[in-house]
């Protein structure tokens, strides 16, 4: 007899669509995304590596304080963003800037947070992504929150949260599921599962059969996806979204996937994994996976290549350009956004600042 968890269990192994080898998967449970989201699919994953390795050259030449790469991990990048339609909102975290610039948002506005110049760098209303957070698992409460008031005002708005293993060890974790799961919110939850939390391997983490499995507690469908696999991780967040609109509830998906480098520049990942590990998922990387399958059933020729790689190129340009271009942050706006009234202390904290920055300026050896 089926039983009520049946419903929510995910699948032993990994969904896929597209195996290691660019080849179909023959015996696939999921739809395999039509060819021409598979095509925006595959122009986005060069974008997003693209975005990678350039911000990687920022960090070295002291243009980018920190950048947490996503090499790797693109295919869930570009899905987490392409899955979703203009009304909804997507919550990322410091990993996530090639999910927000799949989004739509300009790459050297995300990467005003990332020299350490402002909060967020853009707009969060204008393109419907929540600025990156820090701290752990934090946006998966805002998540909850704003797709509980949209549904609240009848809207059809779709929130997608992302966050990594690690993640979902924290508190935050367990109170944006439950809240989700009462209240019917519209959430896909999107755990990239990355194997590691900076040095902390997933066995530490969590010893559940995995982390689509931790669902079932709280009444939320599981589902576990090859996160090397465009295809696939575009199937099934695409329809984790659906179902959240129709008013399915929370969706939990995992990726199963793996950060080629560092946590971020300040880490030193040969201190707690070996590099052999590393060379394994090379095996597995998501853009040569889609490129081959692409080619191979006649979508994608040199010609249509080069394009969709010169577009890429132009966007590196634009960042090295708006990167060469140092504004001076005024640190007086720190205190602006904090709280809508500011309290007494923070326009104590301002003033200080405020009366600092105008020494500084006089005389900028004075305390040397
Ligand atoms: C609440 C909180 N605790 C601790 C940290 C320090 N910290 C920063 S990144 C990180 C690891 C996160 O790993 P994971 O969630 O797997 O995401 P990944 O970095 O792999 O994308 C930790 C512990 C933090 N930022 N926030």
């Amino acid at each position: 007899m089926k039983s009520v968890i049946d419903d929510l269990l995910p699948t032993d192994e990994p969904l896929a669509c597209i195996s290691a080898d660019g080849t179909a998967v023959l015996d696939s449970q999921i739809d395999r995304p039509n060819d021409s989201a598979l095509l925006a699919g595959y122009a986005a994953l060069v974008r997003a590596r693209r975005l990678n390795d350039q911000a990687y050259a920022l960090v070295r030449q002291g243009r980018l304080a920190v950048y947490p790469s996503s090499h790797g991990q693109e295919a869930c990048q570009v899905a987490a963003a392409l899955a979703l339609d203009d009304e909804d909102w997507l919550f990322p975290t410091y990993r996530d800037t090639a999910a927000v610039v799949a989004r739509g948002v300009d790459p050297v506005e995300v990467f005003v947070l990332l020299k350490g110049d402002w909060h967020s760098g853009y707009d969060p209303r204008r393109h419907r992504v929540a600025p990156a957070t820090t701290p752990l698992a934090t946006q998966l409460l805002h998540a909850v929150g704003l797709a509980h008031a949209a549904q609240l005002r009848g809207e059809k708005t779709v929130a997608m949260a992302l966050c990594g293993d690690g993640a979902t060890s924290e508190g935050d974790f367990h109170e944006a599921l439950n809240f989700a799961a009462v209240f019917k919110t519209p959430v896909v939850f999107f755990v990239q599962n990355n194997e590691y939390a900076i040095s902390v391997p997933l066995a530490r983490q969590s010893v559940a059969p995995s982390l689509a499995h931790k669902g079932i507690g709280y009444g939320i469908p599981g589902q576990r996806v090859d996160g090397n696999d465009l295809a696939a991780v575009l199937s099934v967040l695409s329809s984790a979204v659906a179902k959240a609109r129709a008013g399915g509830g929370p969706q939990l998906v995992e990726a199963h996937t793996y950060r080629m480098q560092a946590h971020t520049n300040a880490d030193d990942a040969t201190r707690y994994r070996q590099d052999a590990d590393v060379e394994a998922w090379l095996t597995r990387d998501p853009l040569t996976r889609i490129e081959t399958f692409l080619r191979a059933e006649g979508l994608l020729d040199d010609e249509l290549a080069a394009s969709i790689t010169a577009e890429a190129e132009e966007m590196a340009g634009h960042i090295r350009g708006g990167l060469n271009t140092d504004v001076p942050p005024d640190y007086r706006h720190l205190f602006d956004h904090v709280y809508a009234q500011p309290t007494a202390q923070l326009q104590e904290q301002s003033a200080v600042v405020a009366d600092e920055l105008e020494r500084d300026t006089t005389d900028p050896e004075a305390d040397l």
